[in-house]
């Protein structure tokens, strides 16, 4: 009856993680079955120590009835500093079966506490180099080791963007440690394993230190020094002998400081780099650094050190320029063939002193001349200056760009054309994995769903950004909240979104105000309704997608105090109708030159306090909070009711008659009956009096297609997606898009922009729709009741003649889920994967069971299917773990 196997066994979501905080493990893995109807019963978790002898385990499980693999805790004694702890898990099913032991897996705690750390926070002597200085600074020392190395490690963090070095390599592929966090109250740290990078005799360490987030520009205000005007480092490496002994060589005042090539790098603006200047060999180990000028302790707190929370940041692709454009006005230009977030490496034989530039953009105007305008105060632009010695090879170390093109100034021969396979663009974001894909038999919506990826992997560099390019790059909350759906089923964005809530709650004010952008480098004390909401949306569907609980214990408190903010508001506790909102940003129906939609800001802001007090109030039933249950439960029900007071006619019609007002009522539940029956119907109208054209924007676009699948007029939403003309998803991807705009109208019919003054050819908001491919066009979704789709739902919809068929698949955290549809001769077939230990809905619509086939037989007797009914909409089953295949005639 085939084997029971149990795989991939995770810590804290993560593959070996290396590094880790010193909380209570949680341990997750999946199941592979051949049998359909796969359940575990027992678990057992095995963790053994730094030997890693399981007959001497650290902790053992024991066998515990239950079905629970995954968010699995650690019970076993407190995890030890600077350890490598192994585990393995073994699993038994509901038909009897046990599997073998899994593979080891291991996490390795990191430095746990701030008394452990010996190095001091060091920075070069203001009487050698200027602190305020531009270039790079390089920070080195030379060590003996006495014997043979067992194992290294080092752990790192800069103030500023650093890379590390050690006898000559790069220590580890990360890039821009150690990312962007809320750097006065949470300041990540690396832990790198550096064991084959020693050796007895004379080493050398070393560690480049740019300005990045810390202390270079930031805003569109241009500020500077936001979090200080020093950059230091502190760097720490511990080397365990064979013979079992320890050495710690740490940042101190023995180390020295120069400049080197690095003349000057900012995350907007680029960076400059004289070849001329490198120094060979300076992070090895018999480097001669006399002439280096010595460095001076700073003191600076290690109570704010965390370990590394998210997916490092990485190159992750790198692609070829598709073509090379002369301009009209002369310029020699890159065409990547994709809008991408990364950067150039450039190879080069040239003399010494040849000055290249590069200046990156997004878009050529409608002549065909390279465009920076939107870029606004960003430069976006690389300078490389030639040693003269062979061929040489760059790529920028502390900057990405946002950009399709490449105006290249410079380069040898650059009256010809550039030699392409000289340049490659390498993508970097955070090397998030990829969790989900989506097609269908349309070609431009496949490649709007290619945008929308494009979108995210721009913008996920290490924080969510609202665009990658211009002077802004800022964590926009309204912007996260929208996309958060979406993200998730493209990439695993739990760990990304984990230090991105920490953050939130770090940068929240004590009122409970959220500010709008996270980490906080605004500093307003303004809070916007639909942007401070993601202080509730995005633990929710953490939550929901991952059964992350941990995580939403964590941030209840956050939470709570948002709504606690909302409701201190103005003079009626249940209204919101007082303060700053940015409302139904770029909507459609703004009036001219205004950015914000007709919606009233007081609709839209009571409407996501009713939503986000009713997220608060499931989250406490989960929780267990049942106080927090009562008094959410009721603030939300009077927020409702005042919604209703305030926003619905006595006859039942919407005040506002504004699509995304409409959106908004339907979507959150705050019309029932009858009148929602009308609010949908208006809805429907809106849309068909405007020739089937959205009007929303940022609040209202996301839920659009939801609200009428959901309302019975998915033929609508249907042909909002598959709109061609302006306004449209499909408008920007047939004027050669290749990710999401942030105007609809980015680039207008006649071939003219927007104003420069805000057009993002980058920007995910609108990439949303995504949410709506995956769980409403292929069918893909989860019962709200239970989370980390423990219990799925597979409801395909057939789209007609102009969409014939479409297919998801996602990787949920007990496995991989698929759903597809597609017309066969005269039949429907859907086919469905359902992981182990899991259970799904399937709704087959327009299907009955008397002609519902499964693999060849009556469904409703098929192996797997647990219940099967007919109801109103169709064929309803559920089933067990599995694939399956069903087929109906076609109505
Ligand atoms: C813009 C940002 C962002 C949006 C805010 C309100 O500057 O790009 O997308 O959330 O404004």
């Amino acid at each position: 009856m085939g084997e029971l196997l149990v795989k991939a066994l995770t810590i804290n979501g993560k593959t070996n993680p290396l590094g880790t905080d010193g909380a209570a493990p949680r341990f997750g893995w999946k199941l592979e079955s051949e049998r359909r109807g796969t359940m575990q019963t027992a678990y057992r978790i095995q963790v053994a120590g730094a030997d890693g002898d399981f007959g001497k385990p650290v902790w053992d499980s024991g066998r515990v009835e239950s079905d629970r693999s995954i968010e699995a805790a650690y019970r076993g004694p407190k995890p030890a500093s600077r350890t490598r702890y192994h585990c393995r898990v073994k699993v038994w099913d509901n038909f009897g079966r046990e599997s073998d032991w899994s593979e080891t897996a291991w996490w390795e705690t990191a430095l746990l506490s701030a008394d452990e750390w010996k190095a001091k926070w060091i920075t070069p002597d203001p009487a050698g180099i200027d602190p305020l200085a531009e270039p790079a600074f390089l920070l080195r020392k030379s060590f003996e080791l006495r014997g043979k190395v067992r194992s290294a490690r080092i752990y790192a963090t800069g103030l500023g963007v650093y890379d590390l070095y050690v006898n000559g390599d790069k220590v580890g592929d990360d890039l821009l440690a150690p990312g962007w966090t809320s750097y006065r109250k949470r300041l990540q740290f690396q832990t790198y394993d550096v064991t084959g990078k020693l050796r007895s005799g004379p080493n050398g360490i070393g560690i480049m230190l740019a300005n990045g987030w810390y202390k270079g520009e930031l805003t569109w205000l241009n500020k500077k020094e936001l979090y200080g005007n020093r950059r230091a480092a502190l760097v720490q490496l511990h080397v365990s002998y064979s013979d079992g002994t320890e050495e710690v060589v740490a940042t101190d005042p023995t180390w020295t400081a120069t400049t080197g090539p690095i003349l000057y790098s900012e995350i907007y603006h680029g960076e400059t780099y004289d070849a001329r200047l490198e120094l060979p060999g300076w992070s090895k180990g018999n480097y001669d650094a006399s002439d280096w000028k010595p460095v001076v302790p700073v003191d600076l707190p290690l109570s704010v050190l965390v370990p590394q929370e998210n997916w490092p940041t990485r190159v992750t692709e790198t692609i070829r320029p598709a073509a090379f454009i002369r301009t009209p006005s002369g310029d020699a230009v890159l065409d990547m063939g994709q809008n991408m977030v990364g950067r150039i490496r450039l190879t080069v034989e040239a003399p010494a002193g040849t000055r290249i530039r590069l200046q990156h953009a997004e878009v050529l105007d409608k002549d065909g001349h390279f465009y920076t305008g939107n870029l606004r105060s960003a430069k976006q632009t690389v300078e490389y200056i030639a040693k003269g010695e062979g061929t040489e090879s760059y790529a920028p170390y502390f900057t990405f760009q946002g950009f399709r093109y490449v105006k290249v100034e410079g380069y040898p021969g650059d009256g010809a054309e550039l030699p392409l396979d000289r340049f490659v663009g390498e993508v970097i974001h955070s090397d998030m994995p990829r969790t989900g894909e989506f097609e269908c038999s349309h070609e431009l919506v496949n490649r709007l769903q290619r945008n929308i990826v494009w979108g995210q992997r721009g913008n996920f560099l290490d924080v969510p950004t609202d665009c990658p390019q211009r002077d802004e790059r800022l964590g926009w909350t309204g912007d996260a909240q929208v996309f958060v759906w979406t993200a998730a089923f493209n990439y695993n964005v739990g760990p990304f979104f984990r230090k991105w809530l920490r953050d939130l709650a770090a940068d929240q004010k004590p009122d409970g105000g959220v500010p709008f952008v996270i980490p906080d480098v605004l500093d307003g004390d303004h809070s916007s309704a639909a942007w401070g909401d993601a202080a509730v949306i995005v633990p929710w569907a953490m939550y929901r997608i991952y059964g992350d609980k941990e995580l939403l214990a964590e941030q209840f408190d956050s939470m709570k105090a948002w709504i606690d903010y909302i409701r201190a508001q103005g003079e009626n506790e249940f209204l919101w109708n007082t303060g700053f909102h940015f409302g139904d940003w770029l909507g459609l129906d703004a009036k001219e030159n205004s950015y914000v939609g007709a919606t009233p800001r007081d609709l839209i802001a009571t409407a996501f306090f009713a939503y986000s007090a009713r997220l608060v109030r499931d989250a406490a039933v989960e929780l267990g909070r049942a106080e927090d249950v009562r008094t959410y439960g009721e603030l939300h029900q009077r927020v409702v009711a005042a919604f209703r007071d305030e926003f619905v006619t006595p006859s039942g019609r919407l005040a506002a008659p504004t699509q995304t007002a409409h959106v908004l009522a339907l979507m959150f539940d705050l019309v029932e009956g009858k009148v929602r029956e009308r609010v949908a119907r208006d809805l429907n109208r809106l849309i068909a009096d405007n020739d089937y054209h959205l009007t929303t924007g940022f609040v209202g676009t996301p839920y659009l297609c939801h609200v009428l699948s959901d309302n019975g007029y998915h033929d609508t939403a249907l042909k909002l997606l598959l709109q061609e003309s302006y306004p449209s998803w499909l408008y920007s991807v047939l004027q050669g898009a290749t990710t999401i705009w942030e105007h609809w109208d980015g680039i207008k019919p006649d071939g003219s922009f927007w104003s420069d003054d805000m057009n993002s050819f980058n920007h995910y908001a609108y990439g949303a729709i995504g949410d709506w491919l995956y769980r409403v066009v292929a069918g893909l979704d989860s019962d709200p009741r239970e989370p980390a789709y423990k219990r799925s739902r597979i409801r395909p919809r057939f789209g007609g003649e102009r969409l014939t068929s479409a297919r998801a698949r996602f990787d949920s955290p007990y496995g991989r889920i698929e759903a597809s549809w597609r017309a066969e001769g005269g039949a429907r077939v859907v086919e469905a994967v359902v992981p182990p230990n899991t259970t799904a809905e399937v709704l087959l619509r327009d299907a009955t069971l008397d002609k519902l086939r499964e693999s060849g037989r009556a469904a409703a007797d098929a192996d797997g299917v647990l219940t099967a009914a007919d109801t109103a909409e169709g064929a309803l089953l559920t089933v067990g773990s599995g694939s399956y295949r069903f087929e109906y005639p076609l109505a």
